[in-house]
This record gives C-alpha cells, sequence and structure tokens, in this order.
C-alpha cells in the first residue's frame, strides 16, 4: 500500500524495521530441515525459553502452527472444542477438518472467552455413538471478539479440569504478548498449563514472516515432520528468523502504545453517530464496532475511508475491525479518526433522512 494510506486492516501488515533488514542481510544461515541453521536454532531455543517450554518450532505461518498443534493432539474423527468465533474454526480454510479430520464443537463465548462451565457439558466420551473430545483450544487474546484476553484463573481452571479427563488444551497465542501486556502477567505464566501454544511473530510483534508453536520435545519433534508435510521445511530460514529474533526481543515492550492507540480510537467512535462500540470492553490492539445504525455495507463503508487515505476491513455483515501497530502513530489514530467521523456522520444523516 502507497505510504499515504493508514493501514488499520491489521498488525499483520507491518513494515520490517531498518534494523530487521540489516539483521537479515547478515543471517547466518544453513539447511533448516537438517537442523543446521544457527538462526532459526537461536529463534526456536529463546523462544521456548521466554514461554518456559520444552521446545520450540518455527513455522511460516500462524495457521500451520495450529493445524499442527491440532493434528498432534488428536486423531481422525475426534472432536476439538473451539470458541465459536475461534480463528481455527472461521479462518484456516477448515484445516482442523481438512488435514486433521476433526469436527469443530463449537461454543459460544461471551467476548469470544470461553469458561469450564460451558466446556464441560458439551465433552463427548468414546461411546458406541460418539466421537471423543480429544482437545480444546483457547483463543488469547480473541481476534474476532475484539482483542479480548483471558483472565489467567479462567486458563487455569480450563487445563486443570480438562487435564483430570485427560484432555489437553492448545492455545491460539497469535497475540499472547498483547494478553501479557494487559494482564501483566508474562506469557510463561499464561501458556503455563497448555500442552501447546502458537504465537505469532508476523503480527504485533512486527516481524515480516513467521510463527512459533511450543511445548514437549517429542510432540515437537513429531510437530517439524507434519511442517514438512505441509510444505513449511524453509531450508535457509535464517533470514526470516534473524528478523523474528529482534521482534521476539524488542516489539513487546512497545506494544501498550497499540492498546493505547486502540482506546483512543475506541473513545472517538464510541461518540460518533450510527458507530456502536463500547470503549470499556477493548482491551488490547483490536477494535470491533458495529456500523448497522448507517445502514450501508461494510464493504461500503471500507471504500468510503479507502477513498479519504484509510484502510479497515469488515468482518461480518455490518461489523468493521480496527487494528492498531506499530506502524500506526497516535497522528495517524487521529486522523482515522477524523476520517471515520465525517463518513458516520454523512451517511447517519443520510440514514436519517430516509
Ligand atoms: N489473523 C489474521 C486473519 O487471518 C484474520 C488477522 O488479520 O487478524 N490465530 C489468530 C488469532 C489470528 O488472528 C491469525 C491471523 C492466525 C491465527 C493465523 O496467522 P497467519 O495469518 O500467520 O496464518
Amino acid at each position: 500500500m502507497p505510504d499515504h494510506f493508514i493501514d488499520l486492516r491489521s498488525d499483520t501488515v507491518t513494515q520490517p524495521s531498518v534494523k530487521m533488514r540489516a539483521a537479515m542481510a547478515h543471517a547466518e544461515v544453513g539447511d533448516d530441515v537438517y537442523g543446521e541453521d544457527p538462526s532459526v536454532n537461536r529463534l526456536e531455543e529463546r523462544a521456548a525459553e521466554i514461554f518456559g517450554k520444552q521446545a520450540a518450532l518455527f513455522v511460516p505461518t500462524g495457521t500451520m502452527g495450529n493445524c499442527i498443534a491440532i493434528k498432534l493432539h488428536t486423531r481422525h474423527g475426534e472432536e476439538v472444542v473451539c470458541e465459536a468465533r475461534s480463528h481455527v474454526l472461521d479462518w484456516e480454510l477448515s484445516m482442523m477438518a481438512w488435514f486433521c479430520g476433526c469436527l469443530a464443537r463449537a461454543l459460544p463465548g461471551a467476548d469470544g472467552i470461553l469458561a469450564w462451565n460451558s466446556i464441560e457439558p458439551v465433552l463427548r466420551p468414546k461411546a458406541p455413538h460418539n466421537a471423543p473430545t480429544s482437545l480444546v483450544c483457547l483463543e488469547n487474546t480473541h481476534n474476532m471478539a475484539g482483542g479480548t484476553v483471558y483472565p489467567l484463573h479462567v486458563i487455569d481452571e480450563i487445563c486443570r479440569e480438562a487435564h483430570e479427563r485427560g484432555i489437553p488444551v492448545h492455545m491460539d497465542g497469535a497475540r499472547i504478548f498483547n494478553a501479557s501486556v494487559a494482564t501483566g502477567a508474562p506469557v510463561a505464566r499464561i501458556a503455563r498449563d497448555a500442552d501447546s501454544v502458537m504465537f505469532c511473530l508476523s503480527k504485533g510483534l512486527g516481524a515480516p514472516v513467521g510463527s512459533m508453536l511450543l511445548g514437549p520435545h517429542d510432540a515437537i519433534a513429531e510437530g517439524r515432520l507434519y511442517r514438512k508435510r505441509l510444505g513449511g521445511g524453509m531450508r535457509q530460514a535464517g533470514v526470516l528468523a534473524a528478523a523474528g529474533l529482534i521482534a521476539l526481543e524488542e516489539s513487546p515492550e512497545r506494544l501498550h502504545l497499540d492498546h493505547e492507540n486502540a482506546r483512543f480510537l475506541a473513545a472517538r467512535l464510541s461518540e460518533m453517530p450510527g458507530l456502536q462500540i463500547d470503549p470499556a470492553t477493548v482491551q488490547t490492539n483490536i477494535l470491533i464496532f458495529d456500523i448497522s445504525p448507517l445502514g450501508i455495507s461494510t464493504q461500503q463503508f471500507s471504500l468510503e475511508l479507502k477513498s479519504r487515505g484509510v484502510l479497515a476491513n469488515g468482518v461480518g455483515p455490518t461489523l468493521m475491525r480496527l487494528v492498531t501497530h506499530l506502524d500506526v502513530t497516535r497522528a495517524h489514530c487521529e486522523r482515522a479518526a477524523d476520517v471515520l467521523a465525517e463518513v458516520a456522520s454523512r451517511f447517519s444523516l443520510r440514514a436519517s433522512a430516509v
């Protein structure tokens, strides 16, 4: 996208920093399929250390990381409990079914957050008519619920109760560092009891490519084979890992700025005619708001914003999403808010005239 656009479509759109590009240019590399890429090995060791897990696997995307995790924990024909708007269900081209052969048991969670008392009744034992539940997936932060964060005691209870029944828990922690900033708890504490956790280097942390899957040695060794099967054996991937290491070490400490910018935008949006959002629900870097009172589609709303230099996507017929990230400053947010106000006023006037 040309420079003059303020891009709030996702935190995936960030550009690698000058420091990342320099590290990529000078990265020590080897063939990672042979386990010989020193930069990838360093990134995997460092991620495992930060998360307090035995091992880590560098994967090209969060989608691949989640898919490998689900495959590791399940067998064909089994059930996976997940939230009804979760990324593993809605945004990963049904890899849970297509590759893992599993059925999603989708549960609506208030603000995207599941609780043990809603999970327990849908668990299915192995029985003549039942495919057993073999995994619980938690998404933290929850993207489509607006970047919401799991309280620690909720994760702890879900993991404890699931484990008592022999069911593992996978955490889709694509934005777990945002959850860490919001709760003040280290990522190792948040994911402490999860059997596997995936996080993305290429979202708020700002790396150009890559995600990590973490868990026990044996599972990650097997995960390496699934990564290869899925075409994710990336050879001299150290050029990517070098940027990932910088993202991992340096970016978490600036994420609070993205959260402050999201709260600023939410406060402004809540005062605009025809836009519905409760600013108190914005906990991290994602805002979701309803434009139904304007009487236009989210596609049209996006086009109106785009023609004024702001990029934002619809995530449903009446829901829009804004995501703050490291390439969006407070000044950008102020400009974007002015543009949103102009479009909202114009169409709410038109809606009230009809
Ligand atoms: N999310 C993307 C889109 O796919 C919707 C975005 O713009 O937010 N888990 C969660 C919670 C995610 O939000 C995403 C990406 C992924 C997994 C997958 O990561 P990638 O895009 O690397 O496959």
